[in-house]
């Protein structure tokens, strides 16, 4: 196990703090006649950012998972506030989203409109959800068919994130409760928790497992003991805000089922993700995506497909955003 790679990622916050399901259908080649390019155009744009920065794919993967937990798969995540009104992205609970992920799709959707026929046609949730599938397999993961035919939402209002996204703190039992919530299942929440095998987390999200655990018991005892001293290395008391660590250190920049053997090792990086482990309900499930590789990424390409479909907006509940990030 080499050392943490130690990040300063200056376009981050420091923060970590912290229905009904669309009935609307999505299908695939839904711009088959509208915009018969739109999937290449897309990803030659995510694969072009992504060459300036890894960061593209974690940053993208998140945005979509906040995006549709708040108020469904809507791209209401990446309106801006304005001086009336404070948009969901300034929601302390956004913890810390990745300005790269709403470059990823703003560039996407230049590339897109550039193309006369395509010129205001397809909608920003689409984008969101096709840079999401172009990102997971740029880093390794499974290729699947994303289904399209949001529409982008009407709102974006920063008190909607509210009591929404799961907190690094959570148990199975309130991971469970909010992915129920999604109409995800727990099966469901293991696979796409698995996304915690990419990308950064600043250090306050897990200060209290390796320093302020209970009175008594400083360090989390289901934290690996090499491990958490690492983490104390990597993240010392009064850290700088903007040191954020990898959450897999093992394989950070690849989409595998690595993020399954840390948990067993017990290299979960927040409570939720080791809790996976440590609750027998979910323990046989990491256990055998620990193990096959296969089986995990099936999974996750069903998981991220149902999220996908989180309260969609359809009909006269959207409409197709000509910038977005401000409603139209
Ligand atoms: C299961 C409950 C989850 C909790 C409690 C949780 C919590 C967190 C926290 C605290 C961070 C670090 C934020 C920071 O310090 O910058 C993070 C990062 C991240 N999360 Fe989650 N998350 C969860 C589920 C998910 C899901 C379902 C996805 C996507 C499908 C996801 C994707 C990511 C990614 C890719 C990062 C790294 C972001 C970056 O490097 O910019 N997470 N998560
Ligand atoms: C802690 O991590 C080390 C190195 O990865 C591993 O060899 C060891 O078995 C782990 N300990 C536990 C209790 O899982
Ligand atoms: C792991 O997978 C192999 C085949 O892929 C299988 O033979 C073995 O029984 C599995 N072990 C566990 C613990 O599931
Ligand atoms: C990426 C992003 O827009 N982050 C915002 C999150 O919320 C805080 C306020 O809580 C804003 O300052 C950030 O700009």
């Amino acid at each position: 196990m080499g050392n943490l790679k130690v990040a300063l990622l200056l376009f981050t916050l420091d923060l970590c703090l912290f229905s009904q399901l669309g009935s609307a259908q999505l299908r695939q080649n839904y711009y088959a006649d509208i915009c018969p390019n739109v999937e290449t155009i897309v990803r030659n744009a995510v694969t072009a950012k992504f060459q300036q920065t890894f960061v593209t794919v974690p940053a993208t993967l998140r945005l979509f998972f906040h995006d549709c937990i708040v108020q469904g798969c809507d791209a209401s995540v990446i309106v801006a506030s304005t001086p009336t009104n404070t948009a969901e992205k300034d929601h302390p609970d956004n913890i810390s989203l990745a300005g790269d992920g709403f470059d990823t799709v703003i560039r996407a959707k230049a590339a897109v409109d550039a193309v006369p026929q395509c010129t205001n046609k397809v909608s920003c949730a689409d984008i969101l959800a096709m840079a999401t599938r172009d990102v997971i397999a740029l880093a390794g993961g499974p290729s699947y068919a994303v289904e399209l035919g949001r529409l982008d939402g009407l709102s974006s209002v920063a008190s909607s994130v509210e009591g929404k996204l799961p907190k690094p703190s959570f148990n199975v039992d309130q991971l469970n409760s909010i992915f129920a919530a999604n109409g995800l299942s727990q099966t469901d929440m293991i696979a796409l928790s698995a996304a915690h095998t990419l990308g950064f987390s600043h250090c306050n999200c897990f200060a209290d497992r390796i320093y302020n655990f209970k009175p008594g018991t400083p360090v989390d005892p289901t934290l690996n003991k090499t491990y958490a001293a690492q983490l104390q290395e990597s993240c010392p008391k009064n850290v700088d805000p903007s040191i954020a660590i990898s959450i897999d250190p093992i394989t950070p920049q690849t989409f595998d089922n690595q993020y399954f053997k840390n948990l067993q090792q017990g290299m979960g990086l927040f409570s939720s993700d080791q809790s996976l482990f440590v609750d027998s309900r979910s323990r046989p499930t990491v256990n055998e995506w620990a193990n096959n590789s296969e089986a995990f990424k099936q999974a996750f390409v069903t998981a991220i497909t149902k999220l996908g479909r989180v309260r969609i907006k359809t009909g006269t509940n959207g409409n197709i955003r000509q910038d977005c990030g401000i409603l139209n």
